[in-house]
C-alpha cells in the first residue's frame, strides 16, 4: 500500500512529506494506522545526527497511537479495530530480560530494531524502490506503519489518540522514572533538571507519590510556571544564582536531595545531578539521552560515600502490561496530559514542531493525521 510519511532523508535536513510504499504485515506483525504522534527530543537528537545508532533515510517518531488495520499470521493478542500504542521497548514476556523481572528492557528484537529493521532483517517501507529504515521499531511519523505484535500495547477505545500518544514515550518515561525506577517514597525531596516534555512528567509523578520538596532546574525562566502547574515547589535557574549550582541545591535540600533526575541529556548536568544527592543514600536517575561520544564522570568518592547513579529507559515500564494502566490513570484524572500538549499540527507542518522544541516554546507538539 501507499501511505503518507515524513521522511528524514539525511541528518540535519528538514523532514519531507512524501507517499511511501509500505508492505503488509508478515508473520507476527501488525499493520497500524497511526492517528497521532508526539515529537520527543529523542527524535530531534537523531535527526540532528547525534545518535550513534542513527541511520538514514528513516521514518522517525516513536510516540504514537492508532488503530490496528490488519494482523499477520500467528498474531493472537490483537485484531483489526483495536486501539494501540506502539512500544519502542517491547515486552515479549519470554526473553531472559522479561523473565528476570529485573528490567523492562526486553531483548527479543533489540538487535534488528537498532539497525532500523524488522525482526526478520528487512524493512517494510520503501520510496522509489529504495528501502527506508524503521526508527526505534515504531516510525510513527507515517500514517501507517508495521510493528511486531510484542511492540504494541492494546489500550481502551475511549482514550483520545491526540493525547494518549504522549503515553507512548514522555508521560510513561517521566512518571515511570519516579514510580518504577526510583520508587520515590512520600515525603522525599527531589530535584528535576530540565523541565521539558519529560521533566514535567517527572514532576507530576513526584507530586502523585507525595514527594515533599520538588525543585525544578532549568535555564529557561518560562519553565517556572510550567513546573509549578504540576507540583514543583521551588525553581532554580543556574544562570541566576551566585556560585555553584550543586552547593546551592545541597543547601536548598538541607544536605542533598533524596532523588535527582536528569531530563536534559547534558553530561555536565548529569554530574551535577549526582553530586546534588544526599551523602549516604541520594539516588540520581539519568533519563536524558546524551550526544554520541559524550561520557559522564565524577569522583568515585561520590559513590563510595553512598550516592547511587541509575538510568531509566521508558520509565522502567513494561509496555504491554503498564501502558494500558497509565492510560487508565489519565482517563481517571490521576495524571494530567492535555495542558502539556501545547501545539497540535497536521503532518505537513511537522518541521515546525522541531523548531518550537529547539526554541523552548513548546512542551509537547502532536501531529494528527
Ligand atoms: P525538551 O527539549 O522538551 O526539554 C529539555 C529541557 O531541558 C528544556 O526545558 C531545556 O530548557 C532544559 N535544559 C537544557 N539544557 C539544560 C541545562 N544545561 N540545564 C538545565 N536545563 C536545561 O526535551 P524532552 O523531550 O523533555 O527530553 C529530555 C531528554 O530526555 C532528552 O535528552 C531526550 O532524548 C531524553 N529522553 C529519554 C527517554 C528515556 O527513556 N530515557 C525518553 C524520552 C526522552
Ligand atoms: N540510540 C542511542 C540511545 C537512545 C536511547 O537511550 N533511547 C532510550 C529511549 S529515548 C526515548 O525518547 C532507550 O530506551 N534506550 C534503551 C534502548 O534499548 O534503546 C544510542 O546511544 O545508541
Ligand atoms: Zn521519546
Amino acid at each position: 500500500m501507499k501511505t503518507r510519511a515524513a521522511v528524514a532523508f539525511a541528518a540535519n535536513q528538514p523532514l519531507e512529506i512524501v507517499e511511501v510504499d509500505l508492505e503488509g504485515p508478515r508473520y507476527g506483525e501488525v499493520l497500524v494506522e497511526i492517528k497521532a504522534t508526539g515529537i520527543c527530543h529523542t527524535d530531534a537528537y537523531t535527526l540532528d545526527g547525534l545518535d550513534s545508532e542513527g541511520i538514514f533515510p528513516v521514518i522517525l517518531g516513536h510516540e504514537g497511537a492508532g488503530i490496528v488495520i490488519e494482523v499477520g499470521e500467528g498474531v493472537t493478542s490483537l485484531k483489526p479495530g483495536d486501539h494501540v500504542i506502539p512500544l519502542y521497548t517491547p515486552e515479549c514476556r519470554q526473553c531472559k530480560s522479561c523473565l528476570s523481572r529485573k528490567t523492562n528492557l526486553c531483548t527479543a528484537i533489540r538487535a534488528t530494531q537498532g539497525k532500523g529493521l524488522m525482526p526478520d532483517g528487512t524493512t517494510r517501507f520503501s520510496y522509489k524502490g529504495q528501502p527506508i529504515y524503521h526508527y526505534m521499531g515504531c516510525s510513527t511519523f507515517a500514517n501507517h506503519t508495521v510493528l511486531p505484535e510484542i511492540a504494541l500495547a492494546k489500550i481502551r477505545d475511549d482514550a483520545p489518540f491526540d493525547k494518549a500518544c504522549y503515553i507512548g514515550c514522555g508521560v510513561t518515561t517521566g512518571v515511570g522514572a519516579v514510580t518504577n525506577t526510583a520508587q520515590v517514597e512520600p515525603g522525599a525531596n527531589a530535584v528535576v533538571f530540565g523541565l521539558g516534555g519529560i521533566g514535567l512528567n517527572v514532576i507530576q509523578g513526584l507530586k502523585m507519590v507525595g514527594a515533599d520538596k520538588i525543585i525544578g532546574v532549568d535555564l529557561n525562566n518560562a519553565k517556572k510556571e510550567w513546573g509549578e502547574r504540576f507540583g514543583m515547589t521551588h525553581f532554580v535557574n543556574p544562570k541566576e544564582i551566585d556560585g555553584d549550582i550543586v552547593a546551592h541545591l545541597v543547601e536548598l535540600t538541607g544536605g542533598g536531595a533524596d532523588y535527582t533526575f536528569d531530563c536534559t541529556g547534558n553530561t555536565t548536568v548529569m554530574r551535577q545531578a549526582l553530586e546534588a544527592c544526599h551523602r549516604g543514600w541520594g539516588e540520581s536517575i539519568v533519563i536524558g539521552v546524551a550526544e554520541a561520544g559524550k561520557e559522564i564522570s565524577t569522583r568515585p568518592f561520590q559513590l563510595v560515600t553512598g550516592r547511587v547513579w541509575k538510568g531509566s529507559a521508558f520509565g522502567g515500564a513494561r509496555g504491554r502490561t503498564d501502558v494500558p494502566k497509565i492510560v487508565d490513570w489519565y482517563m481517571d484524572g490521576k495524571i494530567e496530559i492535555d495542558s502539556m500538549i501545547t501545539h497540535t499540527l497536521p503532518l505537513e507542518r511537522i518541521n515546525e514542531a522541531f523548531d518550537l522544541m529547539h526554541k523552548g516554546e513548546s512542551i509537547r507538539s502532536v501531529v494528527v493525521f
